[in-house]
């Protein structure tokens, strides 16, 4: 199926049309090729690139089984009504996207399956062969380019890669339930730093206000203390300056820079608070493009894209090209009798193979 891909070949201005006009099976296909790393996939982001930047992306993370594909089914038909085309990325379900059973709502959920202004892939992450967040932008950007005016991004879980992969979106939305825990938890796996916005679902259940109450004390706590790290005068930030550097790419919490995380209550299943949270949605989405929040965060997300893809191509060349992988191999007992040490081993090779 990968050399018969009828997008490759075409020119950009055809390539988009053919996605733009809905043909859901060039869309299929240009997906798939991203997603495989398949010969020509460089050209086609190539080509949609200049046609990205159009759609409100958003993710959605949280534990299994809080309700995120219910509140992603209530948030799709919201924006039905407006006549929106949505496109839905289900990375790693549980249960497959489309078969509507996981949705505990079959009916609503093959509605949305057969309409023409929906679309849903699910992306698997074993067998991802780049990574994965990466893989993620990318597919979006394809979805984007053929002109769904939202993206939303389903992942399962709270641990680091989930939450980068919601992150790499407009507007992360974190789902926790009554029963997850803590706020202290949540704050402890990272929530606070992705999440734009909190839904606490099934507020049906017993404990949502206490949830609610602890995850807003944790963000006030938390804005509290980012004020207290600015500097009194334009002088040396020296909390700043004391910290090891952020990572080039890292995203400063959206309290920060001026956005107050809201903590909605839902009960998804219902459609109690889901047009709240669409309407929460749009209120983020013009806020990050008043401030010209969006731009950076796009100008950092493409930054990190570049440096990701570097950093591959460079420990491809160190370990497989130049014979990295050869040299650690030789090392291997005098690492193991301590004759040489890991720092020698790395020496030999970054000499051997970056400044050869
Ligand atoms: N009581 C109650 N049940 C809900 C609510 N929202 C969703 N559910 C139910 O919770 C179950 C899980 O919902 P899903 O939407 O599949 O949850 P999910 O987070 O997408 O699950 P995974 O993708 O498997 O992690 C289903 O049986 C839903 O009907 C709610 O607000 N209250
Ligand atoms: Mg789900």
């Amino acid at each position: 199926m990968k050399d018969t891909v009828p997008v490759v070949g075409s020119s950009s201005a055809e390539l988009v049309r053919n996605l733009a006009s809905g043909r859901r099976v060039a869309l299929s296909r240009a997906i798939s090729l991203v997603e495989n790393r398949s010969p020509g996939f460089r050209e086609l982001l190539a080509a949609v690139q200049p046609h990205v930047g159009r759609a409100h992306r958003i993710g959605i993370t949280g534990p299994p089984g809080a309700g995120k594909s219910t509140l992603v089914t209530a948030l799709v038909g919201a924006w039905r009504q407006l006549d929106l085309r949505v496109a839905i990325i289900a990375v790693d379900p549980t249960s497959p996207f489309t078969g509507g059973a996981l949705l505990g709502d079959r009916i609503r959920m093959n509605e949305i399956a057969l309409d023409a202004g929906v679309f849903i892939r699910s992306m698997a992450t074993r067998g991802s062969v780049g990574g994965l967040a990466l893989t993620t932008e990318e597919v979006a950007d394809v979805m984007d380019a053929a002109g769904f005016d939202r993206i939303l991004i389903e992942t399962v879980g709270v641990g680091q890669t989930e939450l980068d992969i919601a992150a790499a979106t407009d507007s992360t939305v974190v789902v926790l339930v009554p029963e997850s825990g803590d706020g202290i938890q949540a704050m402890k796996a990272g929530l606070m730093e992705v999440a734009d916005l909190f839904v606490i679902n099934k507020a049906d259940r017993p404990g949502a206000d206490r949830m609610a109450r602890d995850v807003s004390m944790m963000l006030h706590l938390r804005a509290g203390r980012a004020l207290r790290n600015v500097p009194a005068h334009h002088g040396v930030d020296l909390a700043r300056a004391a910290r090891p550097a952020a990572r080039p790419d890292a995203r400063p919490d959206a309290e920060a820079a001026g956005w107050e995380v809201p903590v909605l209550q839902t009960v998804a299943s219902e459609g109690r608070g889901t047009p709240e949270l669409a309407d929460a949605l749009e209120r983020h989405f013009e806020w990050l493009a008043r401030t010209g929040e969006r731009a950076r965060r796009r100008g950092q997300r493409l930054a990190g894209r570049v440096r990701e893809v570097v950093d591959r191509a460079v420990c491809q060349i160190v370990w497989e090209d130049r014979g990295g992988n050869q040299i650690l191999d030789e090392s291997a007992a005098g690492l193991g009798t301590g004759e040489i040490s890991p720092y020698d081993v790395a020496s030999r090779i970054v000499d051997e193979t970056v400044r050869p």
